[in-house]
């Protein structure tokens, strides 16, 4: 096995990390910035390196110091996590250079997947369903750009190759405002990711956010662990993930699943990765696809029984998948809510110290959290201080476990967005599934 990994970000996923290390006997070193440690993984951490500021340009964020605390400490390998430089392919590629393990695919898949017009020319030409568009880059040949979008129909949307998760998007509903829509796009492309390059696609309008969990190692075998429902979000922040999605059957699931799957070999993809889809009147259109773990990992983790950190770690020492497709079943129903350290009306960021804390419990309920009583949450970085999973033999029990959780918890000195979560669990139109990616802000909005 891998001897020595170095955890290359904080908070609940450090923490989760270092558990899956520990299991399969990898010593850990944990990397901090100065206002970070006193996080729960720096004491677990076999080695902890301080490296910079509570600035994250400074810190997780500093390439050459999170490699140097790799030199310091004899690691061979890198979990970056997600955030921070997990989808960083000049990373991914100096880790390598300097002699270490980066665990997560090659850095020219990372590139490949974080150039969106470069993602879905991939994915299509692999056979992954996409959404109608300018398949490619547009020129600049206003006549010829019309002409694509009245063939599509609109309302059409501008998106930027460098953007994702929402960033550098446009949504045009007329001939009228498309040529300024795309200069405007492309300007704000080019200052946010150094890159004007922009392709257009169908606005659908009413899709869930359904994404495809796969795993491949680096000879050849590819699994898919079946979709997780993303759609409850407020401005690209996802706040309750589940799985399986409402209403993908089997039969559904097997058939998207394959796709992912051949993908995958078609470009030996190796790691965990997640495809993005948009679904809507029963289609998949591929969006994205993330090179990194998810934070919502943990409820594809509940209903297959796959612990996904560990097969990253056990992928990166070059071992086969062990689990084959016809081995996955998928058990019951689990649901995960994010808890923010913010406030439930205004959505502010709430830092401060957790004067007392008491985590639900009980069958099925699974919580992923950093913190403890007493621990002082900074205002550096995102506010997420953990997740609660509820897993159950179907949905409605999974959303009763839940329920009782939330009034569980007990996380004082903070504001946290608890409230927000007991009043979606108890929302008539969630609890019978199969909301889309406006369901929330339209709720919020009505309030
Ligand atoms: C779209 C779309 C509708 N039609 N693309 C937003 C995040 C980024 N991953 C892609 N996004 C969208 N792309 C087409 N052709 C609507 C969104 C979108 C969205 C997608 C997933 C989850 C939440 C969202 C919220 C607003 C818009």
């Amino acid at each position: 096995m891998l001897e020595k990994v170095v955890i290359a970000n904080r908070g609940e996923i450090a923490l989760r990390i270092l558990r899956a290390c520990h299991e399969l006997g990898i010593k850990t070193v944990a990397v901090f910035s100065e206002v970070d440690r006193e996080q729960k993984h720096v004491f677990l951490a076999d080695e902890a390196v301080c490296i910079g500021p509570a600035a994250s340009a400074e810190s997780y964020l500093n390439i050459p110091s999170v490699i140097s605390a790799a030199e310091v400490s004899d690691a061979v390998a890198i979990h970056p996590g997600y955030g921070f430089l997990s989808e960083n392919a000049d990373f991914a590629e100096r880790v390598e250079k300097s002699g270490f393990i980066f665990i997560g695919p090659r850095a020219e898949t990372i590139r490949l997947m974080g150039d969106k017009v470069s993602a879905i020319k991939t994915m299509k030409d692999a056979g992954i369903p996409c959404v109608p568009g300018s398949d490619g880059p547009l020129g600049e040949d206003m006549d010829e750009i019309s002409l694509i979008a009245r063939e599509i129909g609109y309302p059409v949307i501008i998106k930027a190759s460098g953007g994702g998760g929402g960033r550098g998007m446009r949504v045009v509903h007329s001939e009228a405002s498309l040529k300024n829509a795309i200069s405007m796009t492309k300007s704000e492309a080019l200052v946010a990711f150094g890159n004007d390059m922009v392709y257009m696609e169908k606005f659908l309008e009413h899709p869930r956010h359904i994404e495809i969990q796969v795993l491949a190692d680096e000879h050849g075998n590819v699994i898919h662990l079946g979709e997780r429902d993303c759609s409850m979000q407020r401005r690209h922040q996802k706040v309750i993930e589940e799985a399986p999605a409402p209403g993908i059957t089997d039969a559904i699931r097997k058939e998207i699943g394959n796709r992912c799957v051949e993908a995958c070999r078609a470009i030996s993809y190796r790691g965990a990765g997640t495809f993005e889809f948009l679904y809507e009147d029963g289609n998949f259109y591929f969006i994205e696809m993330n090179t990194r773990v998810q934070v919502e990992h943990p409820v594809t983790e509940m209903i297959t029984g796959v612990d996904i950190v560990k097969e990253q770690l056990r992928i990166a020492n070059s071992e086969e998948l062990k689990i084959r497709q016809k081995d996955i079943r998928f058990n019951g129903h689990a649901i995960e809510c994010r808890i923010n350290a913010e406030d439930p009306d205004t959505f502010m960021p709430s830092p401060g110290t957790v004067e007392h804390f008491h985590p639900p419990g009980g069958p099925g309920i699974r919580v992923e959290t950093h913190v403890y009583q007493g621990y002082k949450i900074p205002p550096h970085y995102d506010s997420m201080i953990g997740k609660i999973i509820a897993h159950s033999e179907s949905r409605e029990l999974a959303l009763a476990r839940m329920k009782m959780a939330l009034a569980e918890v007990v996380i004082d000195g903070i504001k946290t967005n608890i409230p927000l979560h007991q009043r979606l669990i108890d929302d008539g139109s969630f609890m019978a599934g199969g909301t889309d990616i406006h369901y929330l802000e339209n709720k919020l909005g009505l309030k």
